[in-house]
């Protein structure tokens, strides 16, 4: 294992204090997607862990920082776009990371039919771009692609390990499936210390509000509340492997703490229906679905990913990482953040 944490903690713009004895210059991490749900938990994560974090965030009319801005004047902020070559070059000489997380991505499946082409230029070609970029200044630095268990999309084998085969349903997971091999390959060709996270679904109270998880939690809040009375759905039937995204972030650091750069599944090992989430979600607030759900063809995709359950005996034996959050404790967590938000 490689020591990345540093005793040594410097969040300013300011020179970085010289090493003392035999303690390690502070690590320098650039994650792209800063504000997403996972890179506002990455963020926090490295920081406690005494790096000096640089986050890409691209240029928006709205204020993207909402995730991060408790620790807003923590972090480096660097503007810069996936689509974009030289920002992620300029991203990467300035910021001269130890550590790169490719977070970033066009992260929703739903919309990757409407936005195809888009979300291959982002979520595909986007790694080969910060992998050139890196390739250039950074070569020795420790590269995390967020690779996606919708690479495994119609399933061929259940449960999905790093030997089973891609077989991707969505322009999503085409484009993850792209990125995967870009970075297997840039590990082949150039032996960069280049790592695939496959990981399956994780949640939190800051998930984006378009996946079906948030919509469910924000919905009981809100009909507990008296705010709406029914909540529209798409397949209730589909099953998926849900954990944490506070646990799952520490499995990305531990990928890249490794001596030699590999391929990992992330996953808790459990699979659940949607209706299940469903049935936890509005029993936390007392609700029974049945009252509120009403199945609506709109949120029915072009093709169904039906059945997600991933092994994380690698992740366990190799990295040392269990998930720590239950199912049913994830449930609540979101509902109780949604209703106390809402209440507000
Ligand atoms: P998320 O909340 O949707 O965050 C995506 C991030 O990417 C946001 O910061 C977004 O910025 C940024 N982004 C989007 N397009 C960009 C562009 N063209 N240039 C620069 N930044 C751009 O996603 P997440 O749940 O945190 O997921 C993180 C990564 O893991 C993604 O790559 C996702 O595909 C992958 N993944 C997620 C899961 C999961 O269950 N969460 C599972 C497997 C893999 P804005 O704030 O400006 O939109
Ligand atoms: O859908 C079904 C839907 O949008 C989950 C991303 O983080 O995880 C995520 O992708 C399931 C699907 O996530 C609604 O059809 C039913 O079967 O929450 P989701 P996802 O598509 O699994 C993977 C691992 C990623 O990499 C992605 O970036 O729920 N479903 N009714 C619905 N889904 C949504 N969004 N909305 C509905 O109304």
């Amino acid at each position: 294992m490689r020591s990345a944490g540093s005793m040594l903690v410097c969040f300013s713009n300011g020179p970085l204090p010289s090493p003392i004895g035999d303690m390690k210059m502070t690590q320098r991490a650039l994650i792209t997607g800063l504000t997403g749900q996972d890179g506002s938990y990455l963020a926090e994560s490295l920081l406690a862990k005494g790096y000096e974090v640089y986050g890409l965030v691209r240029r928006s009319s709205n204020d993207p920082m909402d995730r991060v801005r408790h620790i807003k004047d923590d972090i480096h902020v660097l503007a810069g776009d996936m689509s974009d070559q030289a920002s992620l070059i300029d991203a990467v000489e300035e910021s001269r990371p130890d550590e790169v997380y490719n977070l970033a991505a066009q992260s929703f499946v739903g919309d990757s039919w409407r936005e195809a082409a888009y979300t291959g230029d982002v979520d595909a070609l986007g790694v080969t771009r910060l992998l050139e970029a890196i390739r250039r200044s950074r070569p020795n630095a420790h590269f995390y692609q967020a690779s996606s268990s919708e690479m495994f999309g119609k399933v061929h084998e259940t449960p999905q390990t790093e030997t089973t085969p891609f077989h991707p349903r969505s322009p999503y997971g085409v484009a993850k499936v792209y990125g995967y091999y870009m970075t297997l390959n840039y590990r082949e060709s150039f032996g960069m210390h280049a790592s695939n996270g496959i990981l399956f679904n994780h949640e939190s109270p800051r998930r984006g509000i378009e996946f079906v998880t948030r919509k469910i939690t924000d919905g009981v809040a809100r009909i507990k509340l008296g705010k709406q009375d029914e909540l529209r759905l798409g397949n209730l039937d589909a099953k998926r492997d849900w954990g944490f995204a506070g646990d799952y972030v520490e499995a990305m650091w531990l990928l890249l703490q490794q001596e030699e750069p590999d391929d990992c599944v992330i996953a808790t090992g459990e699979t659940h229906t949607v209706r299940e989430f469903c049935e936890i979600a509005f029993g936390c607030a007392g609700l029974d679905y049945t009252d509120h759900v009403v199945v609506d063809q709109r949120f029915v995709r072009p093709a169904e990913v039906e059945l997600l359950l991933g092994d994380p005996s690698k992740a366990r034996t190799v990295l040392g990482w269990e998930p720590k959050v239950t199912f049913r404790e994830l449930v609540e967590m979101m509902v109780d953040s949604d209703l106390a938000r809402l209440s507000a």
